[in-house]
Parts: structure tokens; C-alpha cells; sequence
């Protein structure tokens, strides 16, 4: 069996979040967006699809970096085809990003599990068939009823635990270009109006601003120990792995991380080398796929270190299923205004339906548990 094609097709869709000037998305009218379908083919037929942005998928990528690399290859040696891809970046001046790389390996453990039958989270090793989610919420706003106030954030996560039955909550703070934003004040009372809102028995995490200096980090880093939260998450540039060393050794609370930084499980081993986080951050998008996160997670099981998964989507739930190590799947990016749980109009299902005990399942459809709808997509190119 051999890789016959790779193709890209671009859809619409409509789309009721909109990106701030820092790229945070909030909820925002109905407007028409794009995505992309890349589909991996082989000669029998057999194909791995993942849905991803067009600009990671455009041809002149496809051409020059991908199809060389896997038209006429083996389609189950992923570790292989995603070294190949890999090795390629470095000379590529910055045109084959780690998406372009998440979007084809992804689709790589979708056609594996479509080729051997199985979903790709037991195919992965398949450490448990359901896991916990938290709400993640989408950054605060100036929404009036939004996330506008800290009585908004308590109102929203009251009704997440008590009504949709998620069992911890993370809140994003307010971010710029909010209005008075960045304030580590106003994120620890957003904070502490959640605390005293749920209860001091739901975990509690905070994604504050990524930019905070270490005295305003260790300010609010002492102020959620007080609240006895479960961790803060990227309040710092993470190029600066002393100052998470530094903040780690400075205050009680757990620090995540990291997620954003380049360098994929690499750049995770030198965090824990460095004694700069207690539990380890990976995400699918932010690494270069489920491949490489793998490798993160089994690191950090080694030093007996959790690995939490950033952001949500088949392919991280993926790992999330196949490990051990970690706590929770991030789910999300979460509004009043916005119905998380219906259906885009490509998807027949979302990825990570959650029942009333907030728990997210492992489907048993072979692939990566997406649930496409093709005729839609077919209908709606550009
Ligand atoms: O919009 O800055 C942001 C969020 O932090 C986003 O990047 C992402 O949802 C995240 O960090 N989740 O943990
Ligand atoms: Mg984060």
C-alpha cells in the first residue's frame, strides 16, 4: 500500500467568532469564513482527512514540502514521513511551520486508523476510554452579560459546573486590546469571584496575559495559591525559561508549561531539565502533531510530571485518551453567548461531545473520531 495523493480543498462556512488585534477570539456576529480538507490517499482507496486553516495547506506547500515526502510512501511509518517533514524546516525559511506539519500528521493517524480499523487513541496505547474536561473560557471582554466583569465569570462558571456539569473550570483572563488590560488585579478578581462561586472543591486554573513581568507574575501567582488553584499557565514570554525557573522557586502555585514556545518535545525536556515547570504543557497544533506530542507526554511521565493538553479538537483528545499522564482535556474556547455544543456545518458531530458528567469519550470509528460532513464541504469550495 502506497500514498497516492495529497490534496487541499477550501470551504466556506459561517463562523460566529471574531479575532481581536492580539488574535484572541470572542464571540462575534454570524460572518462567512474559510477552512481547509486535507485528504492523504492511497492507492487502495484507503484516505486520512483533517481539517485545518487553507493558508497551512496551499499548494506551493504541498508541492514543495509534503508531496515529495510522501506521494509513493509506506502510509504507516508515520514516525518516518514525519522525521522527513521535519528535517525539511530548517532550510525552508520559515514557510513549513509546525501547523503545516500538525495538519499532515494528523491526517497521517487518521488514514492509519482508517487502514487498521481502529480509532487512533487505542492505536496510541489507549490508557483510558473517557476523560474529564474542563471549561476553558474564551478571554474576557467588554460584553455587557459577556465576560466583562468579574460577576460574568462567576455566573458563567456557576452555570458550567452546576448546569453542563464540567467538573473544573479555567478562566482566560483579560488580554489586550481589552480595555484596562493587562491587570493582574482584575484577573485575580475574576479569579477569586469564581472561587467563591463554585466552591473550594472544583479545580481551578488560570491563562492570564502572556506578557506580565516576574514581580506583577509572582503577585498574582501567590494570590491564586491563596485560592487554591491548580495551576497558571503562560504568564510570562516563555523564551525566558530562567524567569519560570525563577517564578517556580518563588511561589506555591503550579505552573504550566510550556505552550506557545517553539521547539516542539525538545524545548518541553529542556523546561523540565531546567526545573521551570511542575506540569508540562502540549498541544497537537502547537508541536507538530500527535507524533511528537507522544513524545512530550512519555517525557514527562518519566519524571513522574503530568502532561495537559492544549486546546481541544480530535487530535488532542486523541492523546489525551492515550496517556496516562494527565489530568484533564481542555474544552473550549467557551462563551455565554456562543452554543459550544452545536455542530459546525461541515461536522455531522462535534469532536468532543461531552455527557452530563463531564466526560468526554473515545469514539470506536476508526481514524481520529471526526465526524465530517463531506457533502456539505463538497458543495461549499471556493
Ligand atoms: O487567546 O491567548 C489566548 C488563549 O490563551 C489561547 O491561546 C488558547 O486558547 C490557550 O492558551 N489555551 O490554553
Ligand atoms: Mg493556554
Amino acid at each position: 500500500m502506497k500514498i497516492s495523493s495529497v490534496t487541499a480543498k477550501v470551504f466556506t462556512h459561517s463562523s460566529n467568532t471574531v479575532r481581536d488585534s492580539d488574535g484572541h477570539g470572542h464571540p462575534g456576529p454570524e460572518s462567512q469564513t474559510t477552512s481547509a480538507l486535507l485528504t492523504i490517499t492511497c492507492d487502495d482507496g484507503s484516505e486520512g482527512r483533517v481539517i485545518c486553516r487553507p493558508a497551512e495547506v496551499r499548494e506551493a506547500l504541498l508541492e514543495r514540502f509534503i508531496r515529495p515526502n510522501l506521494i509513493g510512501r509506506d502510509p504507516m511509518v508515520t514516525e518516518a514521513l514525519w522525521y522527513r517533514i521535519y528535517e525539511w524546516q530548517r532550510l525552508s525559511g520559515g514557510q513549513l511551520s509546525d501547523r503545516t506539519l500538525t495538519a499532515v500528521d494528523l491526517a497521517l493517524w487518521d488514514l492509519k486508523g482508517k487502514i487498521c480499523g481502529q480509532p487512533v487513541w487505542k492505536l496510541l496505547g489507549g490508557a483510558r476510554p473517557k476523560i474529564l474536561a474542563y471549561g476553558s473560557t474564551m478571554c474576557g471582554d467588554d460584553l455587557a452579560n459577556g465576560l466583562a466583569t468579574p460577576e460574568d465569570y462567576a455566573r458563567f462558571a456557576e452555570w458550567m459546573v452546576k448546569e453542563r456539569g464540567y467538573k473544573a473550570v479555567k478562566l482566560h483572563g483579560w488580554m489586550p486590546p481589552m480595555p484596562g488590560a493587562p491587570s493582574p488585579k482584575k484577573d485575580y478578581a475574576a479569579c477569586a469571584a469564581v472561587r467563591e462561586a463554585v466552591g473550594p472543591d472544583v479545580p481551578l486554573m488560570l491563562d492570564p496575559h502572556h506578557f506580565y513581568s516576574r514581580t506583577d507574575t509572582l503577585w498574582l501567582a501567590r494570590k491564586l495559591a491563596e485560592l487554591d488553584f491548580r495551576w497558571m499557565e503562560e504568564p510570562m514570554e516563555e523564551a525566558s525559561i530562567s524567569s519560570y525557573k525563577w517564578l517556580r522557586e518563588s511561589c506555591d502555585l503550579n505552573i504550566l508549561g510550556p505552550e506557545t514556545m517553539t521547539g516542539k518535545h525538545w524545548i518541553r525536556a529542556e523546561y523540565v531539565k531546567a526545573d521551570a515547570v511542575d506540569l508540562v504543557r502540549c498541544g497537537v497544533w502547537d508541536v507538530g502533531g500527535i507524533t511528537p506530542s507522544m513524545k512530550a507526554a512519555n517525557m514527562a511521565e518519566s519524571f513522574h510530571m503530568s502532561c495537559e493538553m492544549h486546546g481541544t479538537g480530535a487530535g488532542n483528545l486523541s492523546v489525551a485518551l492515550a496517556i496516562h499522564n494527565t489530568s484533564f482535556y481542555e474544552r473550549g474556547l467557551l462563551h455565554p453567548f456562543i452554543d459550544y455544543d452545536k455542530p459546525k456545518e461541515y461536522q455531522n458531530r462535534i469532536d468532543d461531545e461531552m455527557d452530563g458528567d463531564g466526560y468526554v469519550h473515545g469514539r470506536e470509528e476508526p481514524g481520529l473520531g471526526q465526524d465530517l460532513n463531506l457533502d456539505y464541504i463538497e458543495t461549499h469550495l471556493v
